[in-house]
Order: structure tokens, then sequence, then C-alpha cells
């Protein structure tokens, strides 16, 4: 395994009580661009960056709690929106760039990319998608 992708994995092993509560659905369910039944790096990293502009709602660029009008936030979705902004934040200002989100790891792709190819076919995501579920179970 590469270097790189064990630092995400030991990341993800960190994050990842936070991380299934994030990702709740699918976190591949967008990624698939070009419809080919496979999700790349680059699709999953666009789907990541669409995913901030759906949150960037007064498009400044960037996104923080205060952006959320309490009532929108309440509960697991704003402790997950919390979490997520924390994760990413590298220069620790409480605010969530779009190319601090886009240069944290890509932690979800990371575990869900079995033989590290950069590339999750159907079967990978599917894979993923059953841990993520039994993570779940396991904890009720
Ligand atoms: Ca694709
Ligand atoms: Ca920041
Ligand atoms: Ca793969």
């Amino acid at each position: 395994m590469k270097p790189h992708v064990l630092v995400a994995l030991g990341f993800a092993v960190l994050a990842t009580p936070a991380l299934a509560q994030i990702q709740r659905q699918d976190p591949f369910a967008d990624a698939d661009t070009n419809r080919d039944g496979q999700i790349t790096l680059a699709e999953y990293q666009a789907s990541r960056a669409a995913r901030f502009d759906r949150l960037d709602r007064d498009r400044d660029g960037v996104i923080r709690m205060q952006d959320f009008p309490r009532i929108a936030v309440r509960g697991d979705r704003g402790a997950d929106l919390e979490r997520m902004i924390s994760a990413a934040d590298r220069n620790r200002d409480g605010a969530l760039t779009r190319e601090e989100l886009l240069a944290s790891p890509p932690v979800a792709f990371a575990m869900a990319d079995a033989n590290d190819d950069g590339v999750l076919t159907a079967a990978e995501r599917d894979a993923a998608k059953a841990r993520l579920q039994d993570m779940r179970s396991a904890r009720r």
C-alpha cells in the first residue's frame, strides 16, 4: 500500500465515527458523473466540491457554522457539519474553504478503494456500503 493511503487510513480510523455520521447516505451517490459505473478519484473530488457549493449558500467561498440558521443545524445535522468543518479546517480559523475541503484526505474514497488503484468499482462501492451499515448497526 502506498504511504499516503496508509496516512489516509490512519486518519480514517480516528475519524470513523464522525465519518459514518456525516455520510448517512451513500457518499458516492452523485459522484459517477460520466455514468460508467466506476468512480475515479477526480470524480469523487468533483462531488466533494459540489457538496461544498451546496453548503456555501451565501457564495462567499467559505463555510462556517454561523452561516447556518440555528434551526437548520439542530441536533445531528449540526454536529455532522461541525465535524466536517473541524476535520478539514487546516488553519483552525473555524471557516472551511473549498481548498481546505479538497486538500483534506479523501477518507471515504480511500477506505472504499480496496485494491488501491484510484478507481471505485461497483463491487468496491457495495462492499464499502455494507461495511458502513455494519458499523452503524454495531453502534445501535
Ligand atoms: Ca465514472
Ligand atoms: Ca480554515
Ligand atoms: Ca479500486
